[in-house]
């Protein structure tokens, strides 16, 4: 197979590896990718010839592309997504699972010849800061153009990771091939215990950049469970006071469920005033490792966001709007004929014209959304206005609180403190939420979403708890874990609280509570704030809906609760049996 250009290893696992696949594949080309400038300037024109991206006004949007994917390519397809283990019940009930010898045969012979006419680009990348404890390798082999320009901007890629690497086999072998796009034929699948993802007929991102869900999550989770850490679906923020201290918190929520909006929260004009400022070191995944202080350090593994573009605007989202002004790749949005982009919910009058997500022709009075619902921003973490000064630190954050929190229009108050570790876990694994367009079908519906990481567990969800639950007892200095909910409705159907930059009130009693202050009532689930307790000032609430935001009714609870156990039941003898205590207890508690 000619190599188009110089092999930048001297790692002979690495490149005898390579040479496999390029044998099953067939490309015309091999290409190693050194994540220069001048690379990306020759795979951008690369990408623009074949199709897969176009350029967008460099005047106005500058190094910004824009791109359309397949229609039936726009969001994860989780019934299409595997995790291979030798042993079926070592994926558990959550995960779809494939016998490994029969998976690699069936996506050998999908792959087979499938390059031919193509290049293969061979993207060596790091998850986590360069030279970090926490960090991981991986290589990505892709006939997508678009794929390694946006791995480009989400991880740290090229030449770095192959030095880092050195000689050694430890990184994630991740082979992606778009074949024909086809969903018929469309897999995702982990071998968590070879330390290999393969994925075919997909070039979406969640499905098709390895190194965010499947090795961040999938995988990372896997290795956690052995190694004595985490991977987490959670944001990472610091929010710093009037006297100068910074508190970090992680986040988890599901999928198109607020992380991008928390993690680049601007503090509402009083609190701003007051002297509050939030850092953002990440905004979708968090790895997170015993500290030698006993604390719990969190670094984020990507280098980029992949955020949703619909309903991100000056007023929601200004800091995401100010990152994306450049070198921003756009998947899935609407384009203007001047070559701008725009998305529901953006600020300001919808263009008089455009050509929608399907490439259609498109106005204001169409029936059919301009861009889709999970439509998404490529961009570079270093661009956004509040990051982080600690972002490339390598020894991450220290973490004081844990939030967990979804999409509920009913029962899970604002906020709330749970009683100690144990039960902040059980928090999170009780976790349910109204399904959105992040992952192909139903949107509305609510599921058990434990932890946010339903659809990204790299093993069986009783190990996962397990895992937790043991973790706990390693962190000498655990966080507290709170529970959250910005999406409580009224009888009208309207959201209550107010959300986005006004979710710091919620913070700023959370940090209270980290340093032993903040007012709260005693409740079965935990500590719920007092009315006044949070910080209302400037805020057009009323006393009513206040209440009713921090109310923990019982009857819903005795509803709750019923659906909590017929998870437990799904999970089976793996549930460890302090949930099922805990669940006990509560049920005791509200009757
Ligand atoms: P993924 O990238 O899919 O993991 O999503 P995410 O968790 O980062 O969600 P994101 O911040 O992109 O928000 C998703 C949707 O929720 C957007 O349409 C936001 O406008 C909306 N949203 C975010 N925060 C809030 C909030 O506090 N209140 C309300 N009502 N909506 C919110
Ligand atoms: C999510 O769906 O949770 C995302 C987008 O963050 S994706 O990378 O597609 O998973
Ligand atoms: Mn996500």
């Amino acid at each position: 197979m000619a190599v188009a250009n110089q092999i930048i290893t001297e790692n002979k696992i690495v490149i005898n590896w390579v040479n496999e696949i390029a044998e099953l594949c067939q490309p015309d080309k091999i290409y190693y990718c050194d994540g220069s400038e001048e690379e990306k300037q020759k795979l951008t024109e690369e990408a623009v010839h074949l199709g897969e991206v176009e350029y967008l006004n460099q005047e106005k949007l500058p190094g910004c592309l824009y791109s359309r994917s397949d229609i039936n390519d726009v969001a994860r397809t989780e019934h299409l997504t595997y995790i291979c283990t030798r042993k079926k019940e070592d994926a558990g009930p959550t995960n779809n699972w494939l016998d490994p010898q029969q998976a690699y045969q069936k996506l050998h012979d999908t792959l087979r010849g499938s390059m031919k006419g193509r290049t293969l680009y061979v993207v060596p990348f790091i998850m986590g800061p360069a030279g970090s404890p926490i960090s991981k390798i991986g290589i990505e082999l892709t006939d997508s153009v678009y794929v390694v320009l946006n791995m480009r901007i989400m991880t740290r890629m090229g030449k770095i990771a192959f030095d880092q690497l050195g000689d050694s086999d430890d990184f994630t072998r991740c082979i992606h091939g778009k074949v024909k796009l086809d969903i018929n034929h469309r897999a995702i699948a982990h071998f968590p215990e070879d330390n290999t993802i393969i994925s075919v007929n997909t070039a979406y991102g969640g499905n098709a950049l390895l190194g965010k869900k499947c090795l961040a999550l999938r995988i990372g989770s896997f290795l956690g469970k052995t190694q004595d850490w985490m991977a987490e679906h959670m944001l990472i923020i610091g929010i710093e006071t009037p006297k100068g201290d910074i508190h970090y918190i992680t986040a988890a929520f599901p999928s198109q469920c607020g992380k991008t909006n928390l993690a680049m929260l601007v503090p509402p004009a009083p609190l701003k005033k007051l002297g509050y400022k939030v850092w953002t070191v990440g905004d979708d995944i968090a790895w997170l490792k015993i500290g030698p202080d006993g604390r719990l350090w969190a670094i984020n593994p990507e280098n980029g966001f992949f955020g949703v573009a619909p309903g991100t605007s000056m007023k929601s989202n200004p800091n995401a709007l100010k990152t994306i002004q450049k070198n921003t790749i756009f998947t899935n949005v609407l384009k203007t004929p001047e070559g701008t982009v725009w998305w529901e919910g953006l600020d300001g009058d919808p263009p008089k014209e455009g050509t929608n997500w399907k490439g259609e022709p498109w106005t204001p009075a169409s029936k059919d959304k301009g861009a889709h619902p999970n439509s998404r921003f490529t961009a570079p973490v270093e661009q956004c206005p509040s990051v982080s000064p600690e972002f490339e630190n390598p020894k991450g954050v220290p973490i004081s609180a844990m939030i967990f929190g979804g999409r509920r229009a009913k029962v899970a108050p604002l906020v709330y403190e749970t009683f100690n570790w144990e039960r902040g876990v059980y928090a999170g694994a009780t976790m349910a939420s109204e399904t959105t367009s992040a992952a192909t079908g139903q949107v509305g519906v609510v599921r058990r979403d434990p932890m946010a990481m339903l659809p990204f567990m790299g093993y069986h969800v009783g190990d996962y708890w397990r895992h937790w639950l043991n973790m706990g007892k390693k962190i000498k200095h655990a966080p507290k874990i709170f529970h959250v909910n910005w999406f409580r409705k009224n009888e009208k159907g309207d959201f209550i609280w107010p959300g986005f930059g006004e979710n710091l009130r919620a913070l700023l009693w959370v940090i209270e509570r980290c340093q032993g202050k903040g007012q709260a009532q005693e409740t079965p689930i935990g500590y719920v704030p007092t009315a006044n307790a949070l910080n209302t000032e400037g805020l057009d609430l009323s006393k009513a809906d206040l209440e009713s935001l921090l109310s923990v009714d019982s009857a819903e609870w005795q509803e709750e609760l019923k659906g909590q156990v017929e998870f437990f039941d799904k999970v089976g003898d793996r549930c460890p049996k302090e949930i099922r205590e805990i669940h006990a207890s509560l049920t005791k508690s509200f009757a």
